[in-house]
């Protein structure tokens, strides 16, 4: 039981989860490891609508996310506008160049050859929505003063998590983009300074003809370790 003056002073409800028996806990360990094991990074889209409606619900689901003292420290923008789209694709490329040229180490551009990327980003205009994702480092107090958020960027993090999740679910697909730097976004979406991009994650169908590398996840044995 929690403490009474805890009670009196903040609003607390009673919270119960259902007990699942071990064998539907397992069911339900694993259809939702395989729904998520098929969820793979897309970089060839469809330029088919998606209802905007389908896409308030997914940037919902985010917002669940846990966030340090509940301060939900993010804000997504959603991209729609085609003029706007165009914008962002020649600036994330103009950056993109030169990465690519000059910035990115020969490691680097190594590791990157199996996804066969280079510099033209072309889903920026072809997906149907590019959800920009920006970290929200302070608020404004009502006095006008900066008051710092808490463990942003893990809290960011886990509701882009969220969000990939949701998109894979409704039978879309996405891509963790992050053009490098990508300051620009501030500028072209006008956001206030307490606001710092953090990723690009352009959302839609899948091109009808769209492949992608044929990778491997980790074996447990590779990612865990029990005490
Ligand atoms: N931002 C670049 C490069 C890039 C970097 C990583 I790490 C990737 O996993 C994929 C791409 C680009 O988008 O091409």
């Amino acid at each position: 039981m929690l403490d009474k003056k805890l009670i009196e002073d903040h609003p607390y409800i009673s919270y119960t989860k259902p007990i699942l028996s071990d064998e539907e806990m397992l069911e339900r360990s694993i259809s939702f490891y395989e729904a998520m094991d098929s969820r793979r990074s897309v970089r060839e889209f469809s330029n088919r609508a998606v209802p905007r409606e389908v896409i308030e619900n997914l940037l919902k689901t985010a917002s669940t996310a846990p966030s340090g003292a509940h301060k939900q420290p993010w804000t997504f923008c959603v991209v729609e506008n085609p003029e706007i789209k165009k914008q962002i694709r020649i600036a994330a490329e103009e950056e993109e160049q030169q990465s690519y040229e000059s910035r990115m180490s020969s490691d680097w551009l190594e590791d990157l050859k199996p996804l066969g990327t280079d510099w033209r980003k072309p889903f920026l205009e072809t997906a149907p929505y590019l959800i920009i994702v920006f970290r929200r480092i302070y608020e404004f107090a009502t006095d006008g003063k900066k008051k710092n958020n808490y463990y942003v960027q893990e809290s960011v993090g886990i509701a882009a998590g969220f969000l990939l999740a949701a998109i894979h679910n409704a039978g879309l697909v996405s891509l963790t983009h992050t053009p490098s730097p990508m300051n620009f976004l501030t500028k072209t979406l006008n956001r206030p300074e307490n606001e710092k991009p953090f990723l690009l994650i352009p959302v839609g169908y899948p091109a009808e003809d769209c492949w992608v590398p044929d990778i491997q996840r980790k074996g447990l044995e590779d990612i865990c370790v029990f005490y």
